[in-house]
């Protein structure tokens, strides 16, 4: 089974929204943000830029005729600034030109006076001066004192993890085009159709009914398109509203770096208490949040923080309190995991102090409390399945890790300069949206009378293969080939309210909603058939493209059998709602059982450090993931080697800067902000994918498990091998519990260590 779209990526003939022919007398959108952190807006500047050529309109806040609001959560989120700016980067006014250079050129003449206030970027000082964008939060179990009493060793300490471009090849981009009266076609690449089509809604002060999104495809998205495409559609569809003419909006790279949220960088205070043999028996954690500027997806986030809490470990007391940090930095947002690596970063960094201080591997920590079936999870749900200690085992066998850990040791006697490490990372992730009516989904599926099928889901393809899974299950439920069945653009006037291609659970809900719609449909061809076949319904079944009798293959082929069908005027088209069973969570006692199920996996990662240059390079990763029956292997692969890398990055090389003085973003350019590229992939990824735990009919797709974010905290792995090289060469060599681990950190560590 392949991926449908490579071929078309591959010749370069895929569509993406800027793709799209511009239709006669689109306008090109630039945007004039803000260049101050925070600040009173004292007035803004258009007459110079308006009188360019070419510049048809400049939109500020005072030309929305609805509501200047864009949030989803918490309502804090203009989509042009008004009496006050809150980051560099924040929309101020929209330019709209007859070409692109031209609407650029008018930018560059707005300015803008400003009053500055101070501006803060460390979510520690947000905290400390009671700057939060929502009540802290916290999640508990058992009790920590009384375990006090049985801790041989309790061990505090402090972490910190940096944010993380999502850096999709394909910048935010829209297209709006006028209908007939108010109405609006939006082209947008989002995450989200539903959500642009409600905030344009509700900025140009119109029905929803009005605005059609339609998304073909994205050039990637990682988080960065779940709530952070719609303010570039919206302001689109407001050109569009205002002067009656197309308008397109590509972001430049330069402008998408500056001015959209990254992962929520995160500081930590911690405290792990163990009994004497390494059992964690207390567990507490503070997490600031730096969230940005406006509340975007950052409670959410910090939610799924507070769900992972306890890594993949089982831990009977523990308290867990969360802040959302407001800083003057472009709204922190959804990136691949959503507040879930922050969270295992900092038990594994804890895990690791523990090791040290008691003198018990690290492994071994990790090991004795990994989760087993039975265990609860603080927010209440139980562990049911043995995935996690299951793939630890598979892994270290997998991998070797008795022998390699030898031949490390071997390595590092031999070799003075060039230290190896190697660590274990177990993830244990679960899969729902944490919001729980977000886990919902629609389909709309057509037969045709020649036999094709199309379908329309709620999902959104971003390069994750989302399309092909659907195509799967559809023909599998008519028993057709795939190339029968096609995917149509995701379009908010066929699927309707539908929740963004997110939380690893797009395939999940919108394959099931497929499903159930072809299953309706298949019901009435059968019967269809049984009178054709004079026989009764319950003996036919669809198989190969043909109609089967108590096993037997019949003459009437599966065209026929729709043709039949439609002569007979029976219905070949099913919509079908799916809604994720058995899930519930009550924010008052902050327990429930918010996911469908966990996905579990253990990488092995292996690396080598130059002990004189601060360099790296990681030799090889083993993984064991757990992904149920695989229903695309190739897939699946990509997933977790895309995920594994993406993870590595963020733990490594990505690092985001911003000047201590204007707090603008230094890394904001390709040339500043180092991303893994084909020459940092590990020497060797291995991956073995290991059935288990058996899902439920209707829970999963068809018995798989969601793969798109678990494997990404496989990456985690990277920062504590490189640790233990670091350690070879010398044991006091201490970087503090800070990601990225850049070759600059390596270096200033090693340096300091030999100092001392
Ligand atoms: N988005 C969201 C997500 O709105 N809720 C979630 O729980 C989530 N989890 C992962 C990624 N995106
Ligand atoms: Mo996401 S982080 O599943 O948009």
């Amino acid at each position: 089974m392949k991926h449908f779209d490579a071929m078309l990526h591959v010749k370069g003939k895929s569509i993406f929204t800027g793709d799209i022919p511009e239709p006669e007398g689109t306008l090109h959108a630039a945007v004039f943000t803000s260049s101050c952190a925070h600040g009173k807006v004292l007035s803004v500047n258009t007459s110079e830029a308006e009188a360019l050529p070419g510049v048809i309109k400049i939109i500020t806040a005072e030309n929305i005729p609805g509501e200047n609001e864009t949030g989803n959560i918490i309502m804090d989120e203009p989509l042009l600034a008004g009496e006050t700016v809150h980051f560099i980067g924040e929309p101020v006014a929209i330019v709209l030109a007859e070409t692109r250079h031209q609407a650029y050129k008018a930018v560059n003449a707005v300015s803008m006076e400003v009053e500055e206030y101070q501006a803060v970027i460390d979510p520690r000082e947000a905290a400390l001066r009671g700057d939060l964008i929502a009540p802290p939060r916290t999640f508990s179990c058992g009790d920590t004192e009384i375990a006090l009493e049985e801790c041989t060793h309790v061990i505090s300490g402090v972490a910190d993890t940096g944010g993380q471009e999502h850096l999709y090849l394909e910048t935010q981009s829209a297209l709006c085009v006028p209908g007939e009266g108010y109405a609006l076609h939006i082209t947008s690449s989002t995450q989200s159709p539903s959500f642009v089509q409600k905030i344009a809604a509700r900025v140009l002060g119109i029905p929803i009914h009005l605005v059609q999104v339609d998304v073909l495809r994205l050039g990637g998205a990682f988080g960065g398109k779940e709530d952070q495409a719609t303010p570039w559609a919206v302001m689109t569809a407001l050109g569009t509203h205002l002067t009656g003419r197309p308008v397109k909006l590509v972001l430049k790279r330069h402008e998408d770096l500056v001015n959209t949220g990254k992962r929520h960088p995160y500081s930590f205070d911690f405290t792990i208490g163990l009994n004497e043999e390494g059992k964690i028996l207390i567990w507490k954690v503070d997490y600031y949040q730096n969230s940005g500027a406006v509340s975007d997806l950052s409670t959410a986030i910090l939610e799924r923080s507070l769900f992972h809490c306890t890594g993949s470990y089982f831990i009977p007391n523990v308290v867990a309190t969360g802040y959302c940090c407001r800083t003057n930095l472009a709204p922190n947002t959804a990136f691949r995991g959503f507040g879930g690596p922050q969270a295992m970063f900092v038990i594994e960094a804890a895990i690791h102090k523990a090791s040290v201080e008691t003198g018990i591997p690290v492994e071994k920590i990790q090991k004795m409390n990994l989760l087993q079936p039975g265990d609860l999870f603080p927010y209440g749900m139980e562990y049911t399945c043995d995935e996690v200690r299951n793939s630890w085992k598979l892994a270290e066998d997998f991998s070797q890790a008795a022998e390699t850990r030898k031949a490390v040791q071997k390595f590092n006697s031999e070799n003075r300069y060039l230290k190896k490490g190697i660590s274990m990372m177990p993830v244990c992730f679960g899969i729902s949206f944490t919001t729980t009516y977000l886990n919902q989904a629609n389909a709309l599926v057509h037969v045709y009378t020649d036999g094709s099928v199309g379908i329309s889901t709620g999902a959104v393809e971003m390069g994750q293969g989302v399309n092909s899974r659907i195509r799967q299950v559809t023909a599998n439920v008519f028993s057709i080939p795939v190339e029968r069945t096609r995917v149509e653009s995701t379009n908010t006037s066929r699927t309707a309210n539908t929740s963004p291609t997110a939380a690893s659970s797009a395939a999940d809900m919108n394959g099931n909603a497929a499903r159930i719609a072809c299953c309706e449909i298949r019901a009435r061809l059968l019967e269809v058939a049984a009178g054709e076949l004079c026989c009764e319904v319950k003996q036919l079944q669809l198989k190969d493209s043909y109609v089967w009798n108590r096993q037997i293959k019949t003459n009437l082929s599966w065209n026929q059998l729709v043709t039949a069908a439609y002569m007979s005027r029976t219905d070949l088209s099913s919509h079908a709602h799916y809604a994720t069973p058995g899930i519930h969570f009550d924010v008052t006692t902050e327990k429930g059982r918010p996911f469908a199920y966990h996905v579990a996996g253990t990488a092995v990662t292996e690396v080598t450090v130059d002990c004189l240059l601060g360099t790296y390079k990681v030799n090889r990763v083993s993984i064991v993931h757990h992904g149920g029956s695989q229903l695309n292997p190739l897939l699946d692969r990509g997933q977790v080697e895309g995920a594994l890398l993406q993870g590595i990055g963020w733990v490594t090389i990505e690092e985001l800067s911003w000047d201590s003085g204007s707090k603008r973003l230094l890394a904001d350019a390709l040339a500043t902000y180092k991303v893994p590229d084909i020459s940092f992939m590990p020497g060797e990824v291995n991956i073995i994918f290991a059935e288990g735990e058996e899902l439920e009919d209707g829970v999963g797709l068809k018995g798989s498990k969601a793969i798109g974010e678990p494997p990404f905290m496989y990456g985690i792995g990277a920062w504590f091998a490189i640790l233990s090289a670091m350690n070879a060469f010398n044991p006091k060599n201490f970087p503090g519990y800070i990601a990225p681990m850049t070759p600059e950190r390596v270096l200033m560590t090693l340096t300091a260590g030999n100092r001392s």
